[in-house]
């Protein structure tokens, strides 16, 4: 460390933890940690709370996990108190859930707004951690948590006009506070992933005509959301305690009343039965009705059919209807969507889709877009491009580790991490729902809470024991790197198309399964054994 940079240490705010991101994650982990006795500090990038929730405010942004699921079990009275009004709350009750809490908690004197971490460097003499700011404040702490999300750095898409579009171009990422009159306008919609499939009915009811243009037809279902209804509410409220237990030995963290059966096991007839049923109920449901979807291509295929057929049944122009069919990839293995009326939108006079595999986008102009066999003309566009997923948030920090080692040379190939938690070489430095875990494939609300309290007991065993740092060992990150990739290898993943679950949305970045696919429940139980065998893979210093 320069003199310079020691000079600054000096001078810069101390506090045991530094928490990086206030999301779900991030005001969670300060609850916890603060309620611990340890000064805490959370930096966010945004202007407000929220996350993921504060930015992704386009219209028909929702959650597609039930409410009553993806919401804190932490804490009884607030999961009595609160009141949901819909089964699957729009993002507005979403933030304004994360805000009651974050005052019913006092949370906000410990949160610096409007601050993005740019570079976080560990000094191994000292063992702690030195973040700077873009606004160039520093500060340390021996512990980083980092809760910058899974799905916070969105895309830069590099159209070729864009600049010269003389319209509005808006990003379902961060879409206007307020909203966006589009009352008489002609709109243009890139993408077709959970962002485009959940704007684009909004968009078609407010704008006079809508353009979708789609690269990859997605697999939807439907949420067939409602208003709450009280008996429901009540139910809930009443059996939380054990279906929040109950939630937390499931693959998903998320009761979906999950099949018991192979789908390989039961005769095609009997699947069919149980498609329908499941297609009625709506929701994630649907692909937790087998055991084995994921893995059974037959089985897959069978499920992957029925889903077309009701794309066919919905959608009345033949010709649209079949590009909206996905056909080459199998299903689950792009992250699937839970729409409300995606596909009854298509049958709308004002609602257009081009399908810009066949007829690719040429360039936008100062007046529209231009694909290869026409001229589309518009005053809006919107883009819902999607993320650099899982990695992107971390890797636009500039982190660097013991002996200078920088975190994007050591991901360089791929994410590597042990439990997606923490990485080795980059002591004290925990991951909140980071590569390596189930994260993105479970309810991330429940996959906080479970990563939160695994950090805070490890600290505080580290503090029993007089450590000063926890550092994840090489050969243990080797092995849980390994053991990542043969599971996701053993699903039909790795066989979608572009998906972020790879990293293949994102041109040039490296191919390899980002999630842990061996299900939450499994990976909480792991967790939990690593921490009774005195945290084996871990080096405590
Ligand atoms: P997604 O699911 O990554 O979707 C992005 C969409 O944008 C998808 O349809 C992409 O097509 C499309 N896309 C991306 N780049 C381009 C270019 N260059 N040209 C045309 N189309 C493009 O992001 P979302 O925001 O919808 O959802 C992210 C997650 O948020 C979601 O999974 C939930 O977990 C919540 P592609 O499929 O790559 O062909």
């Amino acid at each position: 460390m320069s003199e310079n940079a020691k000079q600054h240490a000096r001078e810069a705010c101390e506090y045991d933890v530094i928490v990086v991101g206030a999301g779900f994650g991030g005001l969670y982990a300060l609850h916890k940690l603060r309620s611990e006795g340890y000064s805490v500090r959370v930096l966010e990038a945004g202007e407000a709370i929220g996350g993921t929730w504060y930015w992704n405010r386009y219209p028909g942004a929702r959650c597609d996990i039930e409410s009553f699921q993806y919401s804190y079990s932490f804490s009884d009275e607030i999961q009595q108190e609160w009141e949901w009004s819909e089964l699957y709350a729009a993002q507005p009750e979403i933030l304004r859930y994360i805000n009651y809490v974050a005052d019913k908690l006092d949370l906000r004197r410990d949160i610096e707004l409007n601050t993005q971490v740019v570079a976080a460097t560990f000094d191994d003499i000292e063992k702690k951690w030195h973040v700077v700011t873009r606004a160039g404040e520093l500060l340390v702490a021996p512990f980083c948590v980092m809760a910058s999300g899974c799905l916070s750095v969105p895309l830069s898409l590099s159209l070729k006009g864009l600049e010269a579009f003389e319209g509005q171009v808006y990003r379902t990422f961060n879409w206007p506070e307020g909203g966006v009159d589009l009352a008489g306008k002609r709109v243009g919609l890139i993408g077709t992933g959970s962002s485009g499939i959940q704007a684009t009915p909004r968009l078609a009811e407010q704008a006079d005509h809508l353009t979708v243009f789609q690269r990859t037809p997605n697999f939807s279902i439907p949420a067939h959301n409602r208003k709450m209804e009280q008996k429901y509410a009540r139910d809930w409220k009443k059996a939380y305690r054990e279906r929040r237990l109950q939630a937390l030995e499931t693959k998903s963290l998320i009761l979906l009343n999950a099949g018991l059966k192979p789908g390989s096991a039961v005769t095609r007839e009997e699947r069919q039965e149980e498609f329908e049923a499941r297609w009625a109920v709506g929701g994630f449901g649907f692909m937790n009705m087998f055991t084995d979807i994921s893995t059974n291509k037959e089985v897959n295929d069978h499920v992957a059919e029925f889903v077309r057929s009701k794309i066919v049944e919905i959608v009345r122009d033949p010709v649209t209807a079949d590009k909206l069919c996905p056909k080459d990839y199998p299903i689950g293995s792009k992250r699937i969507c839970v729409d409300t009326d995606y596909f009854q939108t298509f049958n709308r006079p004002n609602v257009k889709l081009v399908d810009i595999q066949t007829d690719p986008i040429v360039t936008v102009t100062p007046t529209g877009v231009r694909t290869q066999s026409a001229e589309h003309q518009f005053n809006v566009l919107v883009l819902a491009t999607g993320f650099d997923a899982m990695t992107g948030a971390m890797l636009r920090i500039d982190i660097t580790g013991v002996g200078g080692q920088k975190l994007k040379d050591k991901w360089a190939e791929g994410p590597r991490t042990y439990l997606g938690m923490a990485i080795s070489g980059f002591p004290n430095m925990f991951l909140i729902t980071g590569p390596g875990s189930p994260s993105v494939l479970s309810n991330m609300v429940t996959a906080v809470e479970l990563h939160v309290d695994w950090i805070a007991k490890c600290i505080a065993y580290l503090k029993q024991n007089e450590y000063v740092a926890v550092e994840a060992e090489h050969q243990a990150e080797e092995k849980w790197v390994a053991r990542v990739n043969e599971l996701g290898n053993g699903t039909l993943i790795p066989k979608g198309k572009n998906s972020w679950y790879m990293g293949a949305n994102v041109p040039g970045k490296p191919r390899v399964i980002l999630p842990f696919l061996g299900g939450a429940a499994n990976y909480a139980k792991i967790c939990e054994e690593i921490a009774n065998d005195r945290y084996s893979g871990f080096r405590f210093i």
